[in-house]
């Protein structure tokens, strides 16, 4: 995998650098991406399970699905793509990661400040009075978790369609897609939104946007260069090359 000399250029001279990443980094950690061919996707509905409608529908349905999503989670490691970009982190004064994944595989390969865009898989709510829950999930016969406090349905805390992203953490993306020097978006599809947009204010504003994924995206003409590649392999490739630029 060949990285074009001008992405390391700007990269070793950006003093601003900001990364959104998706399902796709974390992918060669062993967890399935959304719309890929085997992705979750193909197999579940999103209006079922990832809609306040879906939940309210059934919500047992929706704890299944979760719960096997945190097993799943728990049981998987940060991959090398992780791991550099906690790397990039401490190379930049003004660097901002922020993510659509809810696994908490950047901030366990050492990223230490990550903008969590739809939420995480570790924290659930209750759906009623909104008090945090911190009991188990995985119930015995089909059991739903319910809030001590009022009996409300618990939800895990992750964004589903139709619902707000955190404020701050999405003011604080936006701020920085619009100062940085260097946008980097990683193994996203770019479809889903605000998330998306957030590449396409840097490019607007003609930062150099670079998007890191195996394939193109229906944003990808909106971008200064793709690397065609795993986020696993590029990353720390990429890492190295700054670095060595950088001397
Ligand atoms: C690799 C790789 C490797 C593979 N290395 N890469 C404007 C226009 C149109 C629609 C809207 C709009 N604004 C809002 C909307 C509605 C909606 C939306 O965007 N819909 C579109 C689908 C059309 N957005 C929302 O509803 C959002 N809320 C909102 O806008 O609030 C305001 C509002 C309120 C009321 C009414 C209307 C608006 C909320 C979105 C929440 C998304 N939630 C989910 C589930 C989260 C919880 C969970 O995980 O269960 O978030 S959906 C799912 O998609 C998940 C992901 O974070 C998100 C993005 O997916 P991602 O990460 O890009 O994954 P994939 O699978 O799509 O792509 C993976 C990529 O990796 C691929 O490209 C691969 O090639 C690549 N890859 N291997 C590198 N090794
Ligand atoms: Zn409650």
């Amino acid at each position: 995998m060949e990285i074009p000399d001008i992405i390391i250029d700007k990269l070793a001279g950006a003093e601003s650098v900001a990364v959104l990443t998706g399902a796709g980094i974390s992918a060669e950690s062993g967890i399935k991406t959304f719309r890929d061919q085997d992705g979750l996707w193909a197999k579940f509905s999103p209006e079922e399970l990832a809609s306040m409608d879906g939940f309210l529908a059934n919500p047992k349905r929706v704890w299944e699905w979760y719960n096997l999503r945190m097993e799943v989670v728990k049981n998987a490691e940060p991959n090398p793509g992780h791991f550099a970009l906690a790397e990039l982190e401490k190379m930049y004064s003004d660097f901002s990661l922020a993510t659509q994944n809810i696994d908490r595989l950047h901030q366990r390969a050492g990223s230490k400040k990550v903008l969590e865009l739809h939420g995480n898989l570790v924290e659930n709510f209750c759906n009623k009075c909104h008090a945090p829950f911190h009991g188990e999930t995985a119930l015995p016969n089909g059991q739903v978790p319910l809030c001590p406090e009022c009996g409300g349905n618990i939800r895990p805390a992750v964004v589903w369609f139709g619902e707000n992203l955190p404020a701050e953490a999405l003011l604080e993306a936006e701020t920085i897609a619009r100062r940085c020097d260097v946008y980097l978006t990683i193994g996203t599809s770019g479809a889903v939104y605000p998330a998306a947009g957030l590449p396409l204010i840097a490019a607007r504003r003609k930062a150099f946007v670079v998007e890191i994924n195996p394939k193109e995206t229906e944003v990808t003409p909106y971008f200064s260069a793709h690397i065609s590649g795993a986020s696993g392999v590029v990353l720390p490739e990429l890492v190295k090359k700054i670095k060595q630029a950088r001397k």
